[in-house]
């Protein structure tokens, strides 16, 4: 495998793990505000993002390369409302859309079209993630302080009653 490949596949890696610790702080802190179907869908979301990491874990070793475990910053304990917690949850998104375009920029680089071919699902996946977030940070900003609206909020986000806006168009599965 392409050694540069093999290095942002890595950091993707990275990236994929602290995504998830940092869903999981917020699930967490969620929790204890007593949110609790705000908390359950960042415990999904957290879930996920292990996922993608599994992936990424099992595609660098099968192509021959060394997949690396990365050890983690601690994420923030608590955070001041569900503003804030979504507003960094779509910041954070757009970052790991940025390296996941980075990615596919070396792929092209090196014509390493194999990893490119792979890469797609997270790009598909990212664009569902952030029209996601963006979907919430729209609903906190109409509901502002409103108790009754956030209520409400937090019962949707149980019912999985709020999805992605875009539908995956990759075509492949987990
Ligand atoms: Fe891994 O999909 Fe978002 O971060």
């Amino acid at each position: 495998m392409n050694e540069r490949v093999e290095q942002a596949l890595n950091d993707q890696i990275e990236k994929e793990a602290s995504s998830s610790q940092f869903y999981l702080a917020m699930a967490s802190w969620a929790e204890g505000q007593g949110l609790n179907g705000t908390a359950q869908f960042l415990y999904s979301h957290s879930d996920e993002e292990r996922f993608h990491m599994l992936k990424l874990v099992k595609f660098v070793n099968e192509r021959g390369g060394t997949a690396k475990i990365p050890g983690l910053q601690s994420p923030p304990e608590s955070f001041s409302s569900m503003s804030n917690v979504f507003n960094l949850l779509l910041e954070h998104e757009l970052d790991v859309t940025q390296s996941i375009n980075n990615l596919v920029d070396i792929c092209l680089q090196v014509k390493d079209y194999t990893t490119h071919n792979f890469i797609q699902w997270y790009v598909s996946e990212q664009l569902e993630e952030e029209a996601l977030a963006r979907t919430i940070v729209d609903k906190i900003n109409m509901i502002g302080q409103d108790k009754a609206g956030l209520y409400l909020l937090d019962r949707d986000l149980e019912n999985s009653a709020i999805q992605p806006s875009v539908v995956n168009t990759a075509g492949t599965g987990a």
